[in-house]
């Protein structure tokens, strides 16, 4: 088997010191980055919450599997982000209340710096009336809303109608996103973007943020 799926594997099992020495590994051997996360460390953790719904694996197990991701984003992320250039636009970023899961948050920060974007992340379990003053403070063009159980996706139109009554929502573009969350629930909410993953996220948001002034 290959080193990609090696690192998959340290993540299935929550090797948080191995996994550092794997990506070592993988990256001398000349692997890409963005290969690195999407066919390592993202399919490690998706079988571990395959494992976790067949009630194979349970939370510290789950817990053990995400500190490895994030001891591998260390290493990665500044090759991902390099040669980012800044001055495309601003992004507030959030898991929204009561939602703990920040990882895929993370990697959505990280690609908008890659293309650009200023980012303000405000990580897991945000309280929406923080966004509502982030938005008022920063000024940002993008809001980027995450949410990873079916319970809080239902916070999202909280968040849009919040922005509203604050009379914040027409100098925003909102996008979801998140594993539960889909395009129907994107419109179905009146947000203005979503996406599958944080690739295709990218030039979601410059489209969005290019029907804005600047
Ligand atoms: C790691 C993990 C945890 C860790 C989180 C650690 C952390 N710091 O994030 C811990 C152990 C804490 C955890 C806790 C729980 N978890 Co959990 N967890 C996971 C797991 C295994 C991986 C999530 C992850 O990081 N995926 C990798 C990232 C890269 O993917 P992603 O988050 O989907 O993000 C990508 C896209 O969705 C998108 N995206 C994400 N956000 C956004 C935002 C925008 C704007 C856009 C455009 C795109 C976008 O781009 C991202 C990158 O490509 C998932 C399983 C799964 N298949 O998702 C379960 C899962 C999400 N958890 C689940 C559950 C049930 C829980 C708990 C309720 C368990 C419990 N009984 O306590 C608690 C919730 C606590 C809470 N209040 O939030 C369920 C949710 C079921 C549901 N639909 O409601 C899942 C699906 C597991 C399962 N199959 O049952 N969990």
């Amino acid at each position: 088997m290959g080193i990609l799926s090696d690192i998959k594997n340290a993540v299935f099992d929550g090797e948080e010191n191995k996994i550092v020495e794997l990506v070592r590994q993988a990256l001398d051997e000349g692997q890409a980055a963005n290969e690195i996360l999407d066919k390592g460390l993202v399919e490690g953790l998706r079988a571990t919450g395959d494992a976790f719904e067949k009630g194979e694996k349970f939370i510290p197990e789950m817990l053990l599997s995400s500190e490895s991701m994030k001891r591998a984003m260390v290493i990665l992320k500044p090759l991902l982000v390099e040669g980012a250039g800044g001055g495309f636009g601003k992004a507030v970023l959030a898991t929204v209340e009561g939602d703990v899961h920040d990882i895929g948050l993370e990697l959505v920060g990280t690609m908008f710096e890659t293309a650009g974007f200023e980012i303000r992340n405000m990580g897991p379990d945000v309280p929406t009336e923080d966004i509502v003053e982030a938005v008022k403070e920063d000024k940002p063009h993008i809001v980027g809303l995450s949410a990873l159980l079916s319970n809080t996706m239902d916070v999202m139109p909280d968040v849009l109608e919040a922005l509203e009554k604050n009379g914040l929502r027409d100098s925003v573009k909102v996008m979801v996103g998140g594993a539960p969350v889909k395009q129907d629930f994107a419109d179905e909410i009146g947000a203005d973007g979503w996406a599958y993953d944080a690739a295709s996220a990218v030039p979601k948001a410059k489209a969005l943020r290019s029907q804005l002034p600047d």
